[in-house]
C-alpha cells in the first residue's frame, strides 16, 4: 500500500539560514606544519563559531541526515557522492593492527639531559645538560589484539621515539631487561605460540595455554624471561610504575669513532609497583581501559609520569669476565655488579589529541639511531633491525610513512627520495639525484662524513654459518639469580603464576616438561609447581651447558625492594555513605591531597552520598561499578543507616573482602565494622586495617599506605601459602 510521501528533512545543529552566517569552509584548512606531531584538522573556527561541515573535497555540506533518493521512499542514487565518499572513507577505517603489541596507549612529553654522555658519544641528544628533546612514548601489551584488556598477565612495550637534532631516536624496549630467544628466526615461531591457538582463535591475551608452553617448555632459553613473565612484573599496577629497558647492548660512539657498550633503563620515579593475579583477572572485567585511563587521568590532572634514564656503560675486557655473553639478550648485567649511571629524565605531559593519528600511526624502528648510537652484534638487535621497516610498510601502507606528522624528524631533513603512495612532500627543484653539476644550491644536499652516522668499523672475520655460539648455551643460571633475588612474597607469586598457567595446560607431559626445567633453576620452586599441579617431580632438564658462574642476588631485580616511598600519585576508594562522617572524611580528603594523591567516591547511588553536616559529596562509581581491585587503598566511611543497608549487598562484601584478600591498607570508620562482619572477615582485620574513628586518624591511615601491600598477611587468606 503507498503511503504519501512526506519530505521533511532532520538537520543536526544550525538551520541551512543559520549555517550561511558562518565562516567559509575554507577557513578549517590546516597548513602541514599545524599539523607537526598532533591530530590535524579541527572542528573549530576563530571566535569559537561552528564550522561548516565539508566533505573531504571541501564541498560544503547541506544535509548529513539523508541519503539522495529517487523520492523520499524511493532507491538510492548512485550520484549522492557525499554519501559514497562517506561510506567509501568509512570502509577503509582499519589499518593492519601490529601483529605484536598490537594494543597500545601513547604520550608526548620531553628528555631532559641531566648528565653529559658527551665523552663516549657524540650523539646531539647527549651533548648539552639542560636541554630538551620532544618525545612520544607508546605503551603496550604484546600478545593481545588491539581491543583486548589491560591487565594481560604479559611483558609490556616501552617505545620512546626522541625528536633529536640529528634525527629520531627510536629506544623500542620492554619492561622486562631480557628478552624470549635468543635469535630472531624463532620469534615467529615464539609469536605463533602464544597468540590464540589457530583452529579455536582462543585463549585472548593469555600465556596459559599448551602452545605457549609447549614452545617455551622446548625453548630452555626462554626460561629467564618466563622467570619475570610469572612475576608480577607482568602484571604492573599502571604504566607509570614500570621500569622500561633497552634490553639488547648496544653501543656509544664518541667523535673519534671509540664504541662504548651501553644497556639502557628506565627508572620510574613513582616507584616499582604491580597488583596481584586475582586483582588483575578483576580489573580486566571491570575496567579493561584501566592503564589507558591512568595514564590519561595522571597527565590530564598535571602528575606527569617521570623516568630517569640511566646507562650501563662497558668495554669488551670488561664484558669479558662473565660466563654470558652480553651480545646475548636472554642475560643482563646485575646493577649491583655494574651500576646504572643516571644520565637524563624523561616527563610525559602531554596526552594525544587523536589516537589513530598518534598512537596507532607512530611507527617505532629499532635501526632509527643517530649518529654516536650503533648496534652491537646481538643477534635478536641484527634481526629486529630488519623486521620493524618491514612491519611499517606493511602496517601505513607505503614508503612515505615518515611524513606523518607523528613519525616526521623535527630537524631539518635533505634528500631526494620522492613519490610514492601518500607523497606530502617531495624535493623541490629540478635536481632530484646525485652527484649533480647544478652547484652547492641548487644541486640540493650532500652527505657530511664529519657528522654523518658512521658505523663502528668492526672486524668479522668469522665464516659464514647458522649456529648459536657456546657463550649462549647456559640458560638456567639467571634465572636462578633473578628467582634468588626476590622476596619471599614475590617467589611466591612466581610459584603461584606457574601453578596457574600450567593448569590451563592440558597436556601432563608439556606440564612435567616445563617442571623438569625449573629444577634447573630452584629445587624448592619446582616443588612446589609439581605439588601444586599434583604430579610427583619430574627428572631435571638436560643442560645444554653446565653453569659455571652463579651471580650473587642482586637486589634491583626485586619490586618490593624498590617499590613506593608515599602514596603520591596513588588512588583511594572511599565507600561513602549518607551520613558519613563529615568531619573524617574533609580529614581524609586533606591527607590525599597533602600525599598528592587522588581518591574517588563509591557510593550506593551514582548521585553521590549526604555527609553528616548535610554536604553532598559526588560518587565516581555506583557501588557495583566501582570494585575496590580499582584502587591503591580504601576507606570504608558509611553510617549506622549506610552500614545496615550496605551490609546486605554483595557488591559490598566484594569491596572489603576483596581489599583485604590483595592485602590493601584499609581504613574503617567505627560504623563500618558491620560490613566486615557480614563480609566474614571481621576476625581476620590485621594491623593493616586502621581505625577511622575520628579525624585525628586520616593522616596515619594516609602514612601507613604508603607502602605498596600489607605482604605479611597473604600467608593468612591464601590455602596456597599454607
Ligand atoms: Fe618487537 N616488534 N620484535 N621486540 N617490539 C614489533 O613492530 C620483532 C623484541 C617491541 O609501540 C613490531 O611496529 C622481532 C624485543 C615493542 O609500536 C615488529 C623481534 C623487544 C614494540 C617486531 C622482536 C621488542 C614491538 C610489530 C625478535 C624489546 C611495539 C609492530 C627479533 C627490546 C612498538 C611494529 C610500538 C613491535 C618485531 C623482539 C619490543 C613485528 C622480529 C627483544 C615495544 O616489527
Amino acid at each position: 500500500m503507498a503511503k504519501s510521501p512526506k519530505t521533511s528533512a532532520p538537520k543536526s545543529g544550525e538551520s541551512p539560514a543559520e549555517a550561511s552566517k558562518l565562516p567559509p569552509a575554507a577557513a578549517l584548512s590546516t597548513t602541514y606544519a599545524e599539523t607537526q606531531g598532533g591530530g590535524g584538522e579541527t572542528h573549530q573556527v576563530a571566535g569559537g563559531e561552528v564550522a561548516t561541515l565539508t566533505t573531504a573535497n571541501g564541498h560544503p555540506v547541506a544535509d548529513d541526515q539523508n541519503s539522495l533518493r529517487q523520492g523520499a521512499r524511493g532507491p538510492a542514487l548512485i550520484e549522492d557522492t557525499h554519501y559514497r565518499e562517506k561510506m567509501f572513507h568509512f570502509d577503509h577505517e582499519r589499518i593492519p593492527e601490529r601483529v605484536v603489541h598490537a594494543r597500545g596507549y601513547g604520550a608526548h612529553g620531553f628528555f631532559e639531559l641531566t648528565d653529559s654522555l658527551a665523552d663516549v658519544s657524540r650523539a646531539d641528544v647527549f651533548q648539552r645538560v639542560g636541554e630538551r628533546t620532544p618525545a612520544f612514548v607508546r605503551f603496550s601489551t604484546v600478545a593481545g589484539s588491539k581491543g583486548s584488556f589491560d591487565l594481560a598477565r604479559d611483558v609490556r612495550g616501552f617505545a620512546v621515539k626522541m625528536y633529536t637534532q640529528e634525527g629520531n631516536w627510536d629506544l623500542v624496549g620492554n619492561n622486562i631487561p631480557v628478552f624470549f630467544i635468543q635469535d630472531p628466526i624463532k620469534f615467529p615461531d615464539l609469536v605463533h605460540s602464544v597468540k590464540p591457538e589457530p583452529d579455536r582463535a582462543f585463549p585472548q591475551a593469555a600465556s596459559a595455554h599448551d602452545n605457549f608452553w609447549d614452545f617455551v617448555s622446548l625453548t630452555p632459553e626462554s626460561f629467564h624471561m618466563i622467570m619475570w613473565t610469572m612475576s608480577d612484573r607482568a602484571i604492573p599496577r599502571s604504566f607509570r610504575t614500570m621500569e622500561g629497558f633497552g634490553v639488547h647492548t648496544f653501543r656509544l660512539v664518541d667523535a673519534k669513532g671509540k664504541s662504548t657498550f651501553v644497556k639502557f633503563h628506565w627508572k620510574p620515579k613513582a616507584g616499582l609497583q604491580s597488583v596481584c593475579w586475582n586483582e588483575a583477572v578483576k580489573i580486566n572485567g571491570a575496567d579493561p581501559d584501566f592503564h589507558r585511563r591512568d595514564l590519561w587521568d595522571a597527565i590530564n590532572s598535571g602528575d606527569f609520569p617521570e623516568w630517569q634514564l640511566g646507562v650501563q656503560l662497558f668495554d669488551e675486557k670488561f664484558a669479558d669476565k662473565f660466563d654470558f655473553d652480553v651480545l646475548d639478550a636472554t642475560k643482563l648485567i646485575p646493577e649491583e655488579i655494574l651500576p646504572v649511571r643516571i644520565v637524563g629524565r624523561l616527563v610525559l605531559d602531554r596526552v594525544v589529541d587523536n589516537f589513530f593519528a598518534e598512537t596507532e600511526q607512530v611507527a617505532f624502528m629499532t635501526q632509527n639511531v643517530p649518529p654516536g648510537i650503533d648496534f652491537s652484534n646481538d643477534p635478536l638487535l641484527q634481526g629486529r633491525n630488519f623486521s620493524y621497516l618491514d612491519t611499517q610498510l606493511k602496517r601505513l601502507g607505503g614508503p612515505n610513512f615518515t611524513h606523518i606528522p607523528i613519525n616526521a624528524p623535527k630537524c631539518p631533513m635533505a634528500h631526494f627520495q620522492q613519490d610514492g603512495h601518500m607523497a606530502m612532500r617531495n624535493p623541490k627543484g629540478r635536481v632530484n639525484y646525485e652527484p649533480n653539476s647544478w652547484g652547492p644550491f641548487d644541486g640540493g644536499p650532500r652527505e657530511d662524513p664529519a657528522r654523518g652516522f658512521t658505523s663502528v668499523p668492526a672486524a668479522e672475520p668469522e665464516p659464514k654459518i647458522r649456529a648459536r655460539p657456546e657463550s649462549f648455551a647456559d640458560h638456567y643460571s639467571q634465572a636462578r639469580l633473578f628467582f634468588s633475588s626476590q622476596t619471599p612474597i614475590e617467589q611466591k607469586h612466581i610459584g603461584d603464576a606457574l601453578v596457574f598457567e600450567l593448569s590451563k595446560v592440558e597436556r601432563p607431559d608439556i606440564r612435567a616438561r616445563t617442571v623438569s626445567h625449573l629444577r634447573n633453576i630452584d629445587e624448592m620452586l619446582a616443588a612446589k609447581v609439581a605439588d601444586g599441579l599434583g604430579f610427583d617431580l619430574p627428572k631435571p632438564a638436560q643442560a645444554a651447558r653446565p653453569t659455571m658462574m652463579d651471580l650473587p642476588a642482586s637486589d634491583a631485580l626485586s619490586i618490593v625492594k624498590n617499590g613506593p616511598d608515599s602514596f603520591k600519585g596513588r588512588k583511594l576508594g572511599i565507600l561513602l555513605s549518607d551520613g558519613a562522617d563529615a568531619a573524617i572524611f574533609n580529614a581524609l580528603v586533606a591527607a590525599i591531597e597533602k600525599a598528592g594523591a587522588v581518591y574517588e567516591v563509591v557510593a550506593p547511588k551514582i548521585a553521590g552520598a549526604t555527609l553528616s553536616d548535610g554536604t553532598k559529596v559526588a560518587a565516581k562509581h555506583k557501588i557495583d561499578g566501582g570494585p575496590s581491585v580499582l584502587f591503591d587503598a580504601i576507606a570504608v566511611l558509611i553510617s549506622d543507616a549506610g552500614a545496615a543497608l550496605l551490609a546486605g549487598d554483595a557488591a559490598a562484601k566484594d569491596f572489603a573482602t576483596d581489599a583485604f584478600a590483595h592485602c590493601k591498607f584499609i581504613g574503617i570508620s567505627r560504623e563500618a565494622q558491620l560490613l566486615f562482619e557480614r563480609a566474614g572477615i571481621a576476625d581476620d582485620l590485621d594491623e593493616a586495617c586502621l581505625p577511622l574513628a575520628s579525624a585525628r586518624d586520616a593522616s596515619a591511615f594516609l602514612t601507613a599506605c604508603a607502602k605498596l601491600r600489607h605482604w605479611p598477611r597473604e600467608l593468612a587468606v591464601d590455602l596456597d601459602a599454607k
